[in-house]
């Protein structure tokens, strides 16, 4: 028996999944895809959107027809691309990192099989464009295929996924960038690490984004000394660590959240006095 309650409750749902749909074509007007191009996908806001590793097949079906293909990784990755021409005509690729001014990460002819290997930074639209100046109904495989991406990155102002060890560390572009970063979830870490450009006093200035129980440490890794190390007991406020810096000497940064996360954002930035 259905009660006001659950309809209540049914058309609350179908109202968020309504909402959520919205948001999601508000960023892509695309069509997510699975094995097979969907036309029309002749714009990069009409990309087809592919899952990583489900290989999809389409065709240029003549001189003017342009195939967009679109993923976003929420992670670094390493990706592959893997390009099978099924006729014996040459193509045209171009990937594109759209989120970075459209910079052009690799472009070429393929006649046969291609892969290409690159590393993407999360958040990035990653943008795959195939054309075919002779093709008349070509047809062609793909796949994008990925993993995590374990290396240390040099970041200006936001950080980068995966950094949840030391190896994997986010290296600050400059001593007194300002940083912005989340903690997505209980089991996420971030390390960065900064260079002290003179000695002196200086402010090290953690803001965060909620109220979440934020613990995070400081660290000297040349005289292996805390600068801090501890929860953030400001409560919800800024917590402002003056410190007295060496020239050149590395600082390690570390954040977590005790207990649930659910990206957890926050700042920090170290001020020269
Ligand atoms: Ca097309
Ligand atoms: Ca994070
Ligand atoms: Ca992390």
């Amino acid at each position: 028996m259905i009660n006001k309650k659950c309809i209540k409750r049914i058309s609350l749902c179908i109202t968020m999944m309504f909402l959520m749909v919205c948001f999601n074509n508000s960023i892509y007007a695309g069509v997510p895809i699975y094995n097979q191009e969907i036309e029309p996908n002749n714009t990069r806001d009409d990309a087809n959107i592919i899952q990583l590793g489900q290989p999809f097949s389409g065709q240029i079906s003549d001189s003017n027809d342009v195939d967009y293909f679109s993923y976003t990784p929420d992670e670094r990755k390493k990706l592959t691309f893997l390009f099978i021409d099924q006729d014996g005509t040459t193509f045209n690729y171009y990937i594109i990192d759209r989120t970075d001014d459209n910079k052009l990460i690799h472009y070429g002819d393929i006649s046969g099989t291609i892969t290409k290997e690159f590393s993407f930074e999360a958040d990035h639209e990653c943008i795959i464009m195939i054309k075919s100046s002779n093709g008349n109904n070509s047809r062609y495989e793909a796949s994008l295929s990925g993993e995590t991406s374990y290396e240390s990155v040099t970041i200006d102002s936001k950080e980068s996924e995966f950094n949840n060890t030391i190896e994997c560390v986010n290296k600050l572009s400059t001593e007194d960038a300002l940083i912005s970063a989340k903690i997505s979830d209980s089991n996420d870490e971030d390390y960065f690490m900064f260079t002290a450009k003179n000695s002196g006093s200086k402010n090290f200035v953690f803001y965060p984004g909620s109220d979440a129980n934020f613990y995070f440490f400081v660290y000297d890794m040349i005289t292996h000394q805390y600068v801090y190390e501890g929860y953030l007991d400001t409560l919800g406020q800024s917590k402002v660590i003056p410190f007295n810096a060496q020239q050149y000497h590395h600082y390690r940064v570390y954040v977590t959240v005790n207990g649930s996360a659910d990206n957890e954002s926050y700042h920090f930035k170290c001020w020269n006095n």
